[in-house]
């Protein structure tokens, strides 16, 4: 069994063992969580993209990522509140659309680091509202989705325990809560 909890906070200092990154497709890093992410890990943000780009090569092959396809990288100073792994995953840009084929992206990205966090073995996940920010999807299908997939990998998890959604804004916390009290 896999519980799924929506908590806020801030992602670079939650304690789970696997923080998921919501990175573009090249693992640039220029904004959002993933700048918050480089920054907090490695110091200088310009460092973890090219420890991300080197593991993206390493593990496969090519220098982007699609949607369902992930990479992952060392914790490095974000070793303190307990997290062992950065999975970096690529949710879909909606520009304020959602339609079938985003949700297919969107669930897509979840599952495979669902999946690389049960190959690492870990118990525990937090995600950031993935593709929610800049990729402007909207905030509450983004949060539903993510509930089904959690329900839907439940079926095959052996060793993930725990996925947390962790949601920086109060603001956005609190529409969340409402939204799911209707
Ligand atoms: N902890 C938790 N959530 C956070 C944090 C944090 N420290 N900081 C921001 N968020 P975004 P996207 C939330 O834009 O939409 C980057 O440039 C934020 O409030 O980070 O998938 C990448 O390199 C929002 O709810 O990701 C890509 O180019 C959520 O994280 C692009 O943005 C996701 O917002 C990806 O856009």
């Amino acid at each position: 069994m896999v519980s799924f909890e929506i908590v806020r906070g801030d992602i670079t200092r939650f304690p789970a063992e696997v923080i998921v990154n919501a990175a573009n497709k090249y693992l640039e890093h220029g904004g959002g969580v993933a700048y918050a992410i480089a920054k907090a890990a490695a110091g200088d943000p310009v460092e973890y993209i090219r420890i991300s780009k080197k593991a993206l090569m390493e593990q496969i092959g090519k220098d982007f990522i699609e949607h369902g396809e992930v990479v992952v990288t060392p914790a490095l100073r974000l070793e303190k509140p307990g997290i062992k792994h950065v999975i970096h995953t690529v949710g879909p840009y909606c520009g304020g659309i959602w339609d079938e084929d985003k949700k297919e992206k969107l669930r897509k990205a979840i599952l495979g680091a669902l999946r690389k966090a049960e190959e690492l073995g870990v118990k525990t996940i937090a995600f950031p509202a993935v593709s929610a920010g800049i990729y402007g999807c909207p905030l509450e299908e983004v949060v539903k989705t993510f509930k089904e997939v959690v329900k839907e990998f439940g079926k095959e998890a052996k060793s993930v325990e725990k996925v947390y959604l962790v949601l920086y804004s109060e603001r956005d916390y609190e529409r969340v809560l409402k939204a799911l009290a209707v």
